[in-house]
């Protein structure tokens, strides 16, 4: 029955690729019986509730083996979850259909696993190593939810997360990241399963890649121990026994397997790694498996039950026994049983902005990044599940959480609050995400420049729709001295053109604190934030209009009496500041102008075309912005007859007064603009 389970998803996965005549049937092949070893007998999962908040955690890295995952979900009988994140427990995450539907349009099943689209996918993954990547942040998150909510006799959060991964994660350098910083971390509940089959996408592996992984791992600080042949249960139930046994490292297991496995022509061959085996090769390949040579997807009778009986009936037991104990930790704990109800529905708690800064006016004002820490540690008090850290930057990122019982997130203590990610921007990014699928509020940092090393993991939290927040500072040539080696230019562009990512850079403290509101209160998208290093003026609000304009990503923070500007000054950050000098200059000359503070381009999209007429009216053409970024995007808002002060190079090493007069960033050259716009 074993043998026949595992044959069944060997053929979903090779008749849903051969039906889509697409996808990958190679590695499903291989390493079903691993999968299946797993489920099975190791992972405590309730099919019933894919939600269940203490399940055991599958992330299939090589997420182009997705026919791999869809199968096993639907044999396992994985209950669907509505828009409303609500389980439904009489449809399926995955029919028959779906998975005859594979790489169709809007099927469930798209080439590659994505966790927003199909209930029992826990992540996105595709883009190789990220996979891995998520699993260190939802070890970590497993982790800190056991050490502030488990009580003596109610483990509540303990937990494993496995990752199965191929040779190209194994390669990817976020990979390697993410493992140095889980075995620093000793996170023992986090297992990789390692698909050593010797094949990757172009051929042979020894094209391209001969260490010695197992070597690595151990000095990675990871328990690593082998399966020499993929298809040995037996084997691989002792490796699994290995690692619930190991309680002081990540363990890596090696498992020797044959991608294309049962292949006459295409075993052990890159040929089978990402395209359809071909109608012949299937029957082959059926014969080779003892399969009715023109079944398609066949379920035979009894391997539904199998699976039923299997990890069907271990995970109800678990979950049933997790539900009972958490019904009288509720009576016991009730206020930290309904800080784990708010987190499962991505809500806040009551009282989660009392005692947020507001900043009185101040000409000299402060840096946002300083705002934003202040902000940060306010609402941290306030949400207890809101963690992060920095990349080894948080005194520069100033995200450091100060106060009373905050703490640190170290080896073996696993409580605190503020994560010291290493200089490891790409795992940060990719363990950021893997915190937030595990519904923590999770925060990371570095500075704007390195948003570059974390981008894929950026543009997979924006993908999956979990709302992560990216904490950046030190955003433009601003930060002087460290020169353009540090200095960001094209980000703000390359991150404003990410679908469903919301950038905002804020203008000075108190939209710092409006960004602030606007990010936490996001679900189903993540945040970038955008701070400087250097001090900005902190505007008088009671002669400015209120900073809660920030929502609706642009407002009018200054304008001409009556309403009727002749010109138009726009900016986002340290540069509304140089639109309100030049404002008052021209005003001195009886220009009539208003000054747009614009800190979220996706924001203001948002609103409706009569709000966006009232700040951007379209009879006046006469436009300037000012932005200490490339200039790529303006023309949306300033439009053909509006003028773009901007970077056009990448900036230069030197006192900041050095580096504003070098590229232009001066009252006059605004004042000068808005004349040419004028025609004046
Ligand atoms: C970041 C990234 N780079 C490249 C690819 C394209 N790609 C998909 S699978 C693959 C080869 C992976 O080899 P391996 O992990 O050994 O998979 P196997 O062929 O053994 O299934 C490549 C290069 C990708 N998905 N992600
Ligand atoms: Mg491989």
């Amino acid at each position: 029955m074993d043998l026949l389970s595992i044959n069944t998803i060997r053929t979903l996965a090779i008749d849903g690729v051969q039906k889509a005549n697409s996808g990958h049937p190679g590695a499903p092949m291989g390493l079903a019986p691993v999968v299946y070893a797993l489920w099975q007998k190791y992972l405590r999962y309730d099919p019933a509730d894919p939600l269940w908040p203490n399940r055991d955690r599958f992330v299939l890295s090589n997420g182009h083996a997705s026919m791999l995952l869809y199968a096993t979900l639907h044999l396992t009988g994985v209950r669907g979850v509505d828009g409303d994140g609500n389980v439904t427990p009489d449809k399926p995450a995955l029919s028959m259909d779906d998975l005859q539907h594979f790489r169709q349009l809007d099927s469930k099943t798209p080439g590659h696993p994505e966790s927003h689209m199909t209930a029992g996918v826990e992540t996105t993954t595709g883009p190789l190593g990220q996979g891995v990547g998520n699993s260190v942040g939802m070890a970590i998150a497993s982790k800190w939810l056991g050490a502030n909510y488990n009580k003596p006799g109610f483990p509540v959060f303990d937990f494993n997360v496995y990752a199965l991964c191929g040779d190209g994660d194994i390669m990817e350098g976020v990979c390697c990241e993410a493992a140095s910083l889980a075995g620093h971390l000793k996170l023992s509940n986090l297992c990789w399963i390692y698909d050593h089959n010797h094949v990757t996408l172009d051929g042979p592996a020894s094209y391209s890649f001969d260490e010695d992984v197992m070597t690595k791992f151990v000095g990675l600080g990871w328990n690593v121990t082998r399966v020499a042949d993929a298809n040995d249960l037996e084997m691989l139930g002792r490796a699994y026994e290995t690692f619930l046994k190991t309680d002081d490292r990540p363990t890596l297991i090696v498992v020797d397997s044959h991608i294309g496995y049962g292949s006459p022509n295409k075993q052990d061959s890159s040929d089978s790694h990402g395209e359809p085996l071909g109608e012949a090769e299937v029957k082959l390949v059926k014969k080779f498996y003892g399969w009715p040579e023109d079944a398609k997807f066949l379920v035979p009778d009894g391997v539904y039950d199998q699976f039923k009986n299997g990890v069907g009936k271990r995970g109800a037991e678990f979950h049933g026994d997790w539900s009972k104990k958490f019904g009288d930790y509720k009576k016991q704990f009730p206020d930290l049983a309904e800080q784990l109800d708010l987190m499962q529905h991505w809500k806040l708690p009551k009282g989660w902005d009392k005692d947020l800064p507001v900043f009185p006016a101040d000409a000299k004002g402060m840096a946002t990044r300083d705002s934003s820490g202040k902000t940060l540690n306010a609402l941290a008090k306030n949400i207890p599940w809101l963690i992060g850290g920095s990349a080894d930057l948080a005194h520069s990122n100033k995200t450091n959480l100060t106060f009373d019982g905050a703490g640190d997130f170290f080896p073996d203590q696993y409580k605190g609050r503020n994560l010291h990610f290493g200089v490891r921007e790409h795992a940060m990014g990719a363990a950021t995400n893997g915190m937030s699928v595990s519904r923590l509020r999770a925060f990371s940092a570095t500075f704007f420049n390195f948003s570059d090393y974390m981008r894929p993991s950026m543009r997979l939290a924006a993908l999956m729709e979990t709302p992560s927040i990216f904490i950046f500072t030190h955003d433009s040539i601003g930060l002087g001295e460290d020169g353009p080696t540090h200095q960001p230019i094209e980000q703000l562009a390359a991150l404003r053109a990410m679908p469903n990512m919301i950038v905002l850079r804020p203008g000075d403290a108190n939209e710092v604190v409006e960004a602030y509101k606007v990010i936490i209160q996001l679900r189903h998208s993540p945040a970038t934030l955008v701070l400087t290093r250097q001090a900005m003026p902190t505007y008088d609000r009671t002669k400015f209009a209120p900073a809660s304009g920030v929502a609706k990503g642009a407002y009018v923070l200054t304008d001409v009496e009556g309403g009727k500007p002749d010109v138009i000054l726009m900016g986002s950050g340290s540069e509304v500041h140089l639109c309100v000098e030049a404002f008052e200059k021209l005003k001195a000359e009886g220009i009539k102008a208003r000054v747009v503070s614009m800190p979220s381009w996706e924001l203001f999209e948002q609103q409706d075309a009569a709000y966006k007429e009232s700040v951007f009216p379209s009879a006046v053409t006469a436009r300037v912005s000012v932005e200490m970024a490339s200039i790529f995007g303006w023309e949306r808002y300033v439009g053909p007859k509006g003028k773009m002060i901007g970077m056009h190079s990448f900036g230069a090493s030197a006192p900041l007064k050095d580096v504003l007069k070098k590229f232009g960033f001066l009252t006059e050259n605004v004042v000068a603009a808005a004349k040419q716009a004028l025609g004046k």
